[in-house]
């Protein structure tokens, strides 16, 4: 006689689920038709204000599209959208590959959210953005703050100059801004010009470190150490927390030659283990502290005002030389130009005031 088969064996197959009768094919197509409704301005305005996060990542893609369609829209959008924006503070993170930004702010992003604030994480990279190589990094590096209902995560702007994507992270601020995020901590890599282009979107810009500065203040890039208002030195943790106390000791005197800032401000440098959350909350308050004195003096107001007229002389810039060589007359006039100097038979200046002529003639 057959043994009757135990429940307890791995072995025994018990009956599936069966699948749900509930699962209506009409709802399936309302959510996919819902999900390729193109909103109206007015709709995405009324997401963003409600913070809805999927009508805000809708918006920024809007913002990011190349179509012109979608660009005249966009551009209505932010303008119905500045007089919503909400006070935030924006904080500019920079450092050499590998130093800890993401780690950095996924910790502080993570406290701050604890603290009670909504925070928003966005990247400046214009070289990653052509490969989607920031994306991954950030959002794997930032698993806990990805999961988190009070923080919006946006990896670097689609574009390839830094022109573009500075203008569109600008724009996802004001955007970030209408949706009531308290906190917008903007990442980018410490190469290239892209940090110069966030210290001017920002009101706290802070640099990140590694220890052991020694060798490395000799060769460091000045410019960076001007527009830092802190140094904070990660990886402050294991057997690297002398060389970091040292580096520390390094950059406070080196610091004391730089003159005093436009802000009266001077920065500070901390130590600090993103991986290990140590040292967040002092970077936290030192920031406080900033916008604190800033605010009280009226430079954190005049920052933001001279900060938004130089994009606008930068937009005006980048449209002007869009425009002017954007025409096939102009093309063809530049060509015979440079050939003509080519020859030595015209010089710069003159061909330059030539074809502003041209120019100026046929617009
Ligand atoms: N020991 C130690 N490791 C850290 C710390 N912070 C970050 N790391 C590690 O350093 C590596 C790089 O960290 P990221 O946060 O990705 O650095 P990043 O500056 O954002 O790098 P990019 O986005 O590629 O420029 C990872 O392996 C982290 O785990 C820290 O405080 N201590
Ligand atoms: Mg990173």
């Amino acid at each position: 006689m057959e043994k009757k088969q135990s429940n307890k064996t791995a072995l025994r197959e018990n009956k599936g689920v069966s699948k749900q009768k509930t699962t209506s094919k009409e709802a399936i197509s309302n959510l996919k038709k819902n999900r390729q409704k193109i909103l109206s301005t007015d709709e995405l305005l009324k997401g963003i204000l409600q913070r809805n996060t999927a009508a805000l990542s809708r918006s920024i893609t809007l913002i990011e599209s190349q179509n012109e369609a979608h660009k005249s829209k966009a551009s209505t959008l932010i303008e119905k959208s500045l007089e919503h924006t909400k006070p935030s503070i924006r904080i500019g993170i920079t450092g050499v590959p590998g130093v800890g930004k993401s780690t950095f702010i996924e910790a502080l992003g993570t406290y701050l959210t604890k603290l009670g604030s909504r925070v928003a994480v966005l990247a400046v990279d214009p070289s990653s953005s052509l490969t989607k190589g920031s994306v991954l990094g950030d959002k794997t590096r930032m698993y806990s703050l990805v999961n988190n209902p009070n923080a919006f995560i946006r990896p670097s702007a689609a574009g390839n100059t830094l022109g573009g994507v500075a203008r569109r992270t600008r724009e996802t601020i004001s955007l970030c801004e209408a949706a009531a995020y308290d906190v917008i901590l903007i990442e980018t890599v410490g190469v290239g010009q892209s940090e110069t282009a966030v210290h001017n979107m920002v009101d706290f810009f802070l640099l990140l470190k590694l220890p052991g500065a020694g060798d490395e203040l000799q060769g460091i890039k000045r410019g960076i150490i001007e527009l830092a208002d802190a140094i904070v030195i990660n990886k402050a943790d294991g057997n690297t927390v002398k060389s970091a106390k040292l580096a520390q000791q390094e950059f406070k005197r080196a610091l004391h030659l730089y003159p005093l800032r436009y802000s009266n401000w001077t920065p500070k440098v901390l130590l600090c283990s993103a991986l290990e959350n140590k040292g967040i909350e002092n970077c936290w308050k030192l920031i406080q502290d900033y916008i604190k004195q800033v605010k009280k003096e009226g430079y954190f107001i005049k920052k933001r005002q001279e900060q938004s007229i130089l994009c606008l002389k930068q937009a005006l810039e980048n449209q002007l030389k869009e425009q002017f060589f954007n025409t096939p007359l102009m093309h063809k006039e530049l060509e015979t130009q440079t050939r003509l100097i080519k020859l030595n038979k015209r010089s710069p200046f003159a061909a330059a005031e030539h074809l502003i002529n041209v120019y100026k003639t046929c617009s």
